[in-house]
């Protein structure tokens, strides 16, 4: 919902009245976005991992474009590919063969935020997911920070370091709660 309003501001065809039919049949607003069905939409999500996934690919996408096009006088090919992923996200088999690669091509323009709020659909993640994530990532060559997701300073800071790191593409694991999540 929050991009289909984004959507509507900054002046795609998607009127107020398909906000309002928001997951229904027939809208242009359907709980999972699709490529060419909503204006603005540029991939299909819905299923966990992809859009990880997806980050990848733009961030290697950038990389080939900046070795075409930067040179040490101009460099206009210079953006970094963010994402929040989640506990379902980094369950899925596609997020680690993606992360193998990122780390292998040394794509330090990807800052992935990593929600590690311990909780899914089924119940709470130890019901079935206590991978050391932080180990695994580091591993696939990745730059892994851990902060507490609630603290602006952190977060701030991870960021920044983030951003510095230029030879891996990092990870942002940050640990939240949900407020229905018992202790
Ligand atoms: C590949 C795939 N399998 C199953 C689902 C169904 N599904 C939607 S959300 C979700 C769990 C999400 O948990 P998490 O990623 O931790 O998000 P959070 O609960 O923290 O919002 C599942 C299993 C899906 N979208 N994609």
């Amino acid at each position: 919902m929050l991009l289909y309003g984004l959507l509507h501001l900054f002046g795609f065809d998607l009127p107020m009245d398909e906000l309002k039919n928001f997951r229904q049949w027939g809208s242009r607003t359907p709980g999972h976005p699709e490529h060419g069905h909503t204006p603005g939409v540029e991939v299909t999500t819905g299923p966990l991992g992809q859009g990880f996934a997806n980050g990848v690919g733009m961030a290697l996408a950038a990389k080939m474009a900046a070795a075409r096009f930067n040179d040490d006088t101009f460099s206009p090919i210079d953006h970094r590919i963010y994402a929040i992923v989640s506990d379902g996200d980094l369950m899925e088999g596609i997020s680690s063969e993606a992360a193998s690669l990122a780390g292998h091509l040394k794509l330090g323009n990807i800052v992935y935020i990593y929600d590690d709020n311990g909780i899914t659909i089924e119940g709470k993640t130890e019901l079935a997911f206590s991978e050391n994530v932080g180990k695994k990532f580091t591993a696939l060559g990745w730059h892994v920070q851990r902060i507490d997701g609630h603290d602006f300073d952190q977060i701030e800071a991870a960021l920044g370091a983030a951003r510095s790191e230029k030879e891996s593409p990092s990870l942002i694991i940050a640990r939240t709660y949900c407020p229905w999540q018992p202790e």
